[in-house]
């Protein structure tokens, strides 16, 4: 969909149902800052596309807070049955040494990285809540490899805006934009309160993305693809596309 045609639905339609023009007009001054959701369709569509665009207008530059040590939780929760496969025992079996994080899609450099390549980036530790949707949380550390450090070394190009991150448990596959990709608080995280990132919170790798709710910091991450359309993700369809907390 052209914007130009986004932009006429979006507006058409808010001011169809609110019939406010300052809701048009903030969706206007959205689409000149090139701040339009990907829209998942649905009644909730428009609405996320206000809460993003305000949000983006506001905060982008803004930073998740960051707690001191003695403020990680005593007992992070590790949500629901621990995934598994057969290819994910395997490369469990081998301390994940076979396993390696694909880079692809709209860059200069696409690559393979294994964990030792991820261990030898720049290592930022952040100690960030995690929030669910369903209404627990937790503080905890993690550490790993901001994502822009890996995105300027594979080079990405201008027509890249959206990043997809994929997963070894598919159905959690997402996207994200690239505010949220190139800051310095998003990243791949391979450790957990001072210790390998266990299965249960995602390892080998994980994203975390700590400006939204917990279902965007997905877990058994394993290729990361630049794109210049949002991909259509199962997810979207369950949980709206952006979270902002
Ligand atoms: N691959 C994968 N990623 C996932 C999930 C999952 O079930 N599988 N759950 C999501 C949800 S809804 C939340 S709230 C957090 C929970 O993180 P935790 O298991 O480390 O507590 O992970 C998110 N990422
Ligand atoms: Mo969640």
């Amino acid at each position: 969909m052209s914007r130009l045609t986004r932009r006429r639905l979006l507006t058409g339609g808010l001011t169809t149902v609110a019939g406010a023009s300052g809701i048009a007009l903030a969706a206007r001054v959205a689409d000149h800052y090139g701040l339009i959701a990907p829209d998942h369709g649905g009644l909730y569509g428009p609405g996320e596309t206000l809460t993003y665009a305000a949000q983006r207008l506001l905060t982008a530059n803004a930073n998740a807070r960051e707690f001191s040590r003695d403020q990680i939780s005593a007992k992070p929760f590790a949500n629901g049955k621990p995934f598994s496969n057969a290819a994910y025992e395997k490369l469990k079996a081998n301390a994940f040494t076979d396993w390696s994080l694909k880079v692809d899609g709209l860059v200069d450099r696409p690559g393979s990285f294994s964990l030792a390549d991820l261990r030898q980036m720049p290592l930022r530790n952040q100690i960030t809540h995690l929030a669910c949707e369903e209404g627990w949380s937790f503080i905890a550390e993690w550490s790993g490899v901001p994502l822009s450090f890996l995105l300027n070394l594979v080079g990405t190009r201008p027509d890249a805006k959206w990043v997809y991150y994929g997963s070894m448990e598919p159905e959690w596959s997402d996207t994200m934009d690239m505010a949220d990709a190139l800051h310095p608080q998003t990243l791949i995280t391979y450790r957990f309160n001072g210790a390998d990132l266990p299965p249960g919170h995602g390892g080998p790798l994980r994203m975390r993305v700590p400006r939204q709710l917990g279902y965007k910091s997905v877990k058994y991450i394993n290729r990361i693809t630049l794109m210049d359309q949002p991909s259509k993700v199962p997810l979207q369809s369950e949980y709206s596309w952006y979270a902002g907390i």
